[in-house]
Protein backbone atom coordinates (compact mmCIF):
# COMPACT_ATOMS: atom_id res chain seq x y z
CA UNK A 1 0.00 0.00 0.00
CA UNK A 2 1.22 3.50 -0.97
CA UNK A 3 2.07 5.81 1.67
CA UNK A 4 0.15 9.02 1.94
CA UNK A 5 2.54 12.45 1.75
CA UNK A 6 0.73 12.86 5.57
CA UNK A 7 2.14 9.61 6.39
CA UNK A 8 4.96 10.21 5.37
CA UNK A 9 5.44 13.36 6.78
CA UNK A 10 5.52 11.67 10.14
CA UNK A 11 9.05 9.78 9.79
CA UNK A 12 10.48 13.54 8.29
CA UNK A 13 12.90 15.80 10.66
CA UNK A 14 12.58 19.24 9.98
CA UNK A 15 15.45 21.66 10.83
CA UNK A 16 15.34 25.26 11.03
CA UNK A 17 18.08 26.77 8.86
CA UNK A 18 17.34 30.34 9.58
CA UNK A 19 18.86 32.52 11.82
CA UNK A 20 16.63 34.79 14.45
CA UNK A 21 16.04 37.83 12.69
CA UNK A 22 16.50 41.27 15.17
CA UNK A 23 18.15 44.75 15.58
CA UNK A 24 21.41 42.43 16.73
CA UNK A 25 21.57 40.66 13.34
CA UNK A 26 24.49 41.67 11.56
CA UNK A 27 24.34 43.11 8.21
CA UNK A 28 26.87 43.12 5.77
CA UNK A 29 29.56 46.14 5.70
CA UNK A 30 30.96 47.07 1.97
CA UNK A 31 33.20 49.73 1.66
CA UNK A 32 33.49 53.44 0.74
CA UNK A 33 32.20 55.17 -1.63
CA UNK A 34 29.64 52.19 -1.67
CA UNK A 35 25.85 52.80 -0.05
CA UNK A 36 25.19 50.08 2.65
CA UNK A 37 21.98 48.38 3.70
CA UNK A 38 20.13 49.42 6.81
CA UNK A 39 19.50 46.38 9.37
CA UNK A 40 15.90 46.05 11.24
CA UNK A 41 14.44 48.98 13.13
CA UNK A 42 10.86 48.20 14.06
CA UNK A 43 8.56 51.08 14.70
CA UNK A 44 5.79 50.79 17.17
CA UNK A 45 2.40 50.88 15.57
CA UNK A 46 0.16 50.51 19.03
CA UNK A 47 1.14 48.27 22.18
CA UNK A 48 -2.32 47.86 23.91
CA UNK A 49 -2.72 51.57 24.14
CA UNK A 50 -4.76 54.10 23.57
CA UNK A 51 -3.28 53.87 19.76
CA UNK A 52 -4.65 50.41 19.83
CA UNK A 53 -5.92 49.22 22.90
CA UNK A 54 -6.22 45.23 22.08
CA UNK A 55 -3.59 45.14 20.40
CA UNK A 56 0.27 45.16 19.21
CA UNK A 57 2.09 45.60 16.04
CA UNK A 58 5.26 47.20 14.56
CA UNK A 59 5.90 48.36 10.92
CA UNK A 60 9.50 47.56 10.07
CA UNK A 61 12.46 49.15 8.15
CA UNK A 62 14.58 46.56 6.97
CA UNK A 63 17.06 46.02 3.68
CA UNK A 64 16.53 43.47 1.15
CA UNK A 65 19.71 41.34 2.21
CA UNK A 66 19.59 41.48 5.78
CA UNK A 67 19.76 38.05 7.82
CA UNK A 68 19.40 35.07 6.57
CA UNK A 69 18.03 35.96 3.29
CA UNK A 70 17.27 35.22 -0.87
CA UNK A 71 19.26 37.07 -3.33
CA UNK A 72 17.15 36.78 -6.97
CA UNK A 73 18.96 37.52 -10.08
CA UNK A 74 18.05 41.26 -10.70
CA UNK A 75 20.37 41.76 -7.67
CA UNK A 76 23.02 41.73 -9.47
CA UNK A 77 23.95 43.86 -13.06
CA UNK A 78 24.54 40.41 -14.50
CA UNK A 79 20.85 38.95 -14.03
CA UNK A 80 19.04 42.31 -14.15
CA UNK A 81 16.60 40.80 -17.20
CA UNK A 82 15.96 37.83 -15.21
CA UNK A 83 13.68 36.90 -12.32
CA UNK A 84 12.88 39.39 -9.29
CA UNK A 85 11.92 37.57 -6.15
CA UNK A 86 8.39 36.89 -6.86
CA UNK A 87 9.13 35.55 -10.13
CA UNK A 88 11.04 32.79 -8.78
CA UNK A 89 9.08 29.55 -9.77
CA UNK A 90 7.97 28.28 -6.41
CA UNK A 91 9.29 24.27 -7.93
CA UNK A 92 13.07 26.14 -7.77
CA UNK A 93 12.70 27.19 -4.47
CA UNK A 94 12.41 23.58 -3.30
CA UNK A 95 15.19 20.74 -3.75
CA UNK A 96 17.39 18.11 -2.88
CA UNK A 97 20.20 19.62 -0.88
CA UNK A 98 24.28 18.46 -0.67
CA UNK A 99 26.35 19.40 2.61
CA UNK A 100 29.96 20.57 2.04
CA UNK A 101 31.60 20.70 5.39
CA UNK A 102 34.73 22.81 5.43
CA UNK A 103 34.48 24.07 8.76
CA UNK A 104 37.96 22.90 10.15
CA UNK A 105 39.37 24.36 6.74
CA UNK A 106 37.96 27.89 7.35
CA UNK A 107 39.07 27.39 11.24
CA UNK A 108 42.33 27.38 9.94
CA UNK A 109 41.99 29.98 7.36
CA UNK A 110 39.24 32.08 7.51
CA UNK A 111 39.64 33.15 3.58
CA UNK A 112 39.14 29.75 2.79
CA UNK A 113 37.65 28.67 -0.92
CA UNK A 114 35.87 26.13 -2.20
CA UNK A 115 37.37 25.12 -5.43
CA UNK A 116 35.99 22.69 -8.33
CA UNK A 117 38.23 20.18 -6.49
CA UNK A 118 36.72 19.89 -3.62
CA UNK A 119 33.28 19.59 -5.11
CA UNK A 120 34.74 16.63 -7.39
CA UNK A 121 35.96 15.15 -4.50
CA UNK A 122 32.58 14.92 -2.92
CA UNK A 123 31.08 13.64 -5.86
CA UNK A 124 33.71 11.00 -5.16
CA UNK A 125 32.28 10.27 -1.97
CA UNK A 126 28.96 11.23 -2.21
CA UNK A 127 27.59 10.49 -6.13
CA UNK A 128 26.93 13.46 -8.92
CA UNK A 129 25.16 16.79 -7.61
CA UNK A 130 21.18 16.52 -8.20
CA UNK A 131 19.62 18.07 -10.99
CA UNK A 132 17.81 21.60 -8.96
CA UNK A 133 19.69 20.80 -5.86
CA UNK A 134 21.23 23.46 -3.47
CA UNK A 135 24.78 23.05 -2.66
CA UNK A 136 25.18 24.36 1.01
CA UNK A 137 28.65 25.22 2.73
CA UNK A 138 28.95 24.42 5.67
CA UNK A 139 31.81 26.67 7.40
CA UNK A 140 31.75 26.56 10.99
CA UNK A 141 30.59 30.55 10.46
CA UNK A 142 27.13 30.27 11.97
CA UNK A 143 28.89 30.22 14.99
CA UNK A 144 29.79 33.76 15.17
CA UNK A 145 26.26 34.96 13.95
CA UNK A 146 25.72 36.47 17.45
CA UNK A 147 28.65 39.58 17.14
CA UNK A 148 28.93 40.98 14.32
CA UNK A 149 32.92 41.64 15.09
CA UNK A 150 33.44 38.09 14.94
CA UNK A 151 31.15 37.11 12.01
CA UNK A 152 31.89 40.13 9.43
CA UNK A 153 36.03 39.30 10.61
CA UNK A 154 37.43 42.50 8.96
CA UNK A 155 40.70 44.25 9.93
CA UNK A 156 42.50 46.78 7.55
CA UNK A 157 42.91 44.84 4.73
CA UNK A 158 38.99 43.97 4.26
CA UNK A 159 36.69 41.36 5.62
CA UNK A 160 38.21 37.87 5.82
CA UNK A 161 35.31 35.11 5.83
CA UNK A 162 35.51 31.96 3.65
CA UNK A 163 33.49 31.40 -0.05
CA UNK A 164 33.97 30.27 -3.57
CA UNK A 165 36.95 30.85 -5.80
CA UNK A 166 36.09 32.34 -9.17
CA UNK A 167 36.05 29.12 -11.05
CA UNK A 168 34.39 27.47 -8.36
CA UNK A 169 31.61 29.96 -8.85
CA UNK A 170 31.65 30.29 -13.31
CA UNK A 171 31.58 26.26 -13.00
CA UNK A 172 28.29 25.97 -10.70
CA UNK A 173 26.98 28.98 -13.03
CA UNK A 174 27.32 27.63 -16.01
CA UNK A 175 28.01 24.08 -15.99
CA UNK A 176 26.62 22.38 -12.44
CA UNK A 177 22.95 21.07 -12.30
CA UNK A 178 22.52 23.10 -9.09
CA UNK A 179 19.56 26.27 -8.89
CA UNK A 180 21.88 28.08 -5.90
CA UNK A 181 24.16 27.72 -3.24
CA UNK A 182 23.85 28.53 0.39
CA UNK A 183 26.53 29.72 2.75
CA UNK A 184 26.34 30.61 6.77
CA UNK A 185 28.65 33.97 5.86
CA UNK A 186 26.96 37.01 5.15
CA UNK A 187 27.27 37.06 1.42
CA UNK A 188 27.69 34.06 -0.99
CA UNK A 189 31.22 35.51 -2.03
CA UNK A 190 33.82 35.20 0.11
CA UNK A 191 34.92 38.16 2.31
CA UNK A 192 37.73 39.01 -0.19
CA UNK A 193 35.70 38.60 -2.97
CA UNK A 194 35.89 42.40 -3.91
CA UNK A 195 39.26 41.74 -5.40
CA UNK A 196 38.75 38.44 -6.85
CA UNK A 197 38.73 38.95 -11.12
CA UNK A 198 35.27 39.40 -11.69
CA UNK A 199 34.39 40.88 -8.23
CA UNK A 200 32.31 39.00 -6.41
CA UNK A 201 32.01 35.81 -8.85
CA UNK A 202 28.96 33.94 -7.00
CA UNK A 203 26.86 37.27 -7.35
CA UNK A 204 28.00 37.49 -10.97
CA UNK A 205 27.99 34.52 -12.53
CA UNK A 206 25.46 32.57 -10.63
CA UNK A 207 22.80 35.49 -11.03
CA UNK A 208 23.80 35.89 -14.09
CA UNK A 209 23.03 32.27 -14.96
CA UNK A 210 19.30 32.59 -13.44
CA UNK A 211 20.79 31.21 -10.49
CA UNK A 212 20.21 32.15 -6.74
CA UNK A 213 21.90 32.60 -3.31
CA UNK A 214 21.46 32.20 0.16
CA UNK A 215 22.98 33.52 3.09
CA UNK A 216 23.31 33.92 6.69
CA UNK A 217 22.06 30.50 7.36
CA UNK A 218 21.70 28.10 10.63
CA UNK A 219 22.16 24.19 11.76
CA UNK A 220 24.15 23.27 8.37
CA UNK A 221 25.99 20.53 11.00
CA UNK A 222 23.20 18.91 11.67
CA UNK A 223 22.45 17.79 8.20
CA UNK A 224 23.87 14.53 6.11
CA UNK A 225 26.12 15.39 2.97
CA UNK A 226 22.77 14.44 0.86
CA UNK A 227 19.59 12.96 1.59
CA UNK A 228 18.09 16.34 3.34
CA UNK A 229 15.30 18.61 0.79
CA UNK A 230 15.70 22.03 1.72
CA UNK A 231 12.58 25.22 1.73
CA UNK A 232 13.65 28.60 1.00
CA UNK A 233 10.86 30.64 1.47
CA UNK A 234 11.61 34.59 1.06
CA UNK A 235 8.00 37.49 1.06
CA UNK A 236 7.01 37.08 -2.24
CA UNK A 237 8.14 41.14 -3.12
CA UNK A 238 7.40 42.47 -6.55
CA UNK A 239 10.84 43.79 -8.29
CA UNK A 240 12.37 42.41 -4.85
CA UNK A 241 15.86 41.88 -5.76
CA UNK A 242 16.17 39.77 -2.75
CA UNK A 243 14.13 38.89 0.79
CA UNK A 244 14.73 37.64 4.28
CA UNK A 245 13.71 34.05 4.03
CA UNK A 246 12.67 31.03 6.10
CA UNK A 247 14.77 28.16 5.40
CA UNK A 248 13.90 24.72 6.63
CA UNK A 249 15.26 21.29 5.91
CA UNK A 250 13.62 18.04 5.99
CA UNK A 251 15.18 14.91 6.46
CA UNK A 252 14.43 11.45 7.17
CA UNK A 253 14.42 10.49 10.95
C1 LIG B 1 25.78 44.07 -2.60
C2 LIG B 1 27.09 44.16 -2.99
C3 LIG B 1 27.99 43.19 -2.62
C4 LIG B 1 27.53 42.10 -1.90
C5 LIG B 1 26.19 41.98 -1.53
C6 LIG B 1 25.32 42.98 -1.88
C7 LIG B 1 25.71 40.80 -0.76
O1 LIG B 1 26.44 40.06 -0.19
C8 LIG B 1 24.26 40.44 -0.75
O2 LIG B 1 23.65 40.38 0.32
O3 LIG B 1 23.74 40.16 -1.81
S1 LIG B 1 28.67 40.86 -1.46
MN1 LIG C 1 22.00 39.39 -0.72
Amino acid sequence: MTQSLAEMLSAVEVVDLTQPLSEDTPVLKLPPPFENTPGLTRHEISRYDDRGPAWAWDWLEIGEHVGTHFDAPIHWISGKDGEDVASVPPQRLVGPAVVIDKSAESAEDPDFCLTVDHIREFEAEHGALPEGGWLLFRSGWDARAHDEAQFLNANDTGPHTPGFDVECARWIAEESPLVGVGVETVGTDAGAAHSFDPPFPVHSFLLGAGKYGLTQLANLAQLPPTGAVVIVAPLKLVRGTGSPARVFALLPS
